[in-house]
């Protein structure tokens, strides 16, 4: 297992679609693996491949508290089903955008059919931070942010932060 390198904003890569997993193999569970420890060495709650530079529709999340058991899942080839009208409001920050965070409106349920680490087909309801996260993972895998979410202004001056911070501080 590997912790790989972030990628930050604005790298383009993070505008990226990525395209759908073809096979579940011991190369995509090794990526998953990855994912994983990339995942809690950061700390966060939830990874997209493409946020290590890998434009391919899989994410991991572990939404476990801290001092509970972990519970690391992962989803392959993700897609939101159905959504429920009621919306919840989190907090949402992204390991692509650090130490940047921001309220965003979602639906407050969602039910997401996917396939598991072994290729199995598998639909799971969820709600609360697990529903916002799925969504904000899905959102990468389609080169959409949180950032998108929120007004235009906030928006512009997190990229032109960030823009200024990556020419500071070149590769
Ligand atoms: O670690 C993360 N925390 C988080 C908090 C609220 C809503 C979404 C998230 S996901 C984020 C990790 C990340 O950037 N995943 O893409
Ligand atoms: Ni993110």
């Amino acid at each position: 297992m590997t912790i790989k390198p972030l990628i930050i904003l604005p790298d383009p890569l993070l505008r990226q679609i990525s395209k759908p997993i073809e096979r579940v193999d011991r190369d995509l569970q090794r990526l998953a693996d990855d994912m994983l420890e990339t995942m809690y060495d950061a700390p966060g709650i939830g990874l997209a491949a493409i946020q290590i530079g890998v434009p391919r529709r899989m994410l991991v999340i572990d939404v476990a508290r801290e001092g509970e058991e972990k519970q690391p899942q992962v989803f392959i080839n993700p897609e939101i089903v159905t959504s429920s009208d009621e919306r919840s409001v989190y907090e949402e920050g992204c390991l692509s955008i650090p130490d940047y965070y921001a309220e965003v409106e979602r639906p407050a349920i969602v039910s997401v059919k996917f396939l598991d680490r072994n290729g199995q087909e598998q639909t799971v309801e969820a709600d609360g931070l697990l529903a916002t996260c799925l969504q904000h993972e899905i959102d990468h895998l389609n080169g959409v942010l949180f950032i998108d979410h929120i007004s235009r202004l906030k928006r512009e001056m997190v990229i032109k932060k960030f823009t200024k911070a990556a020419k500071s501080k070149p590769l």
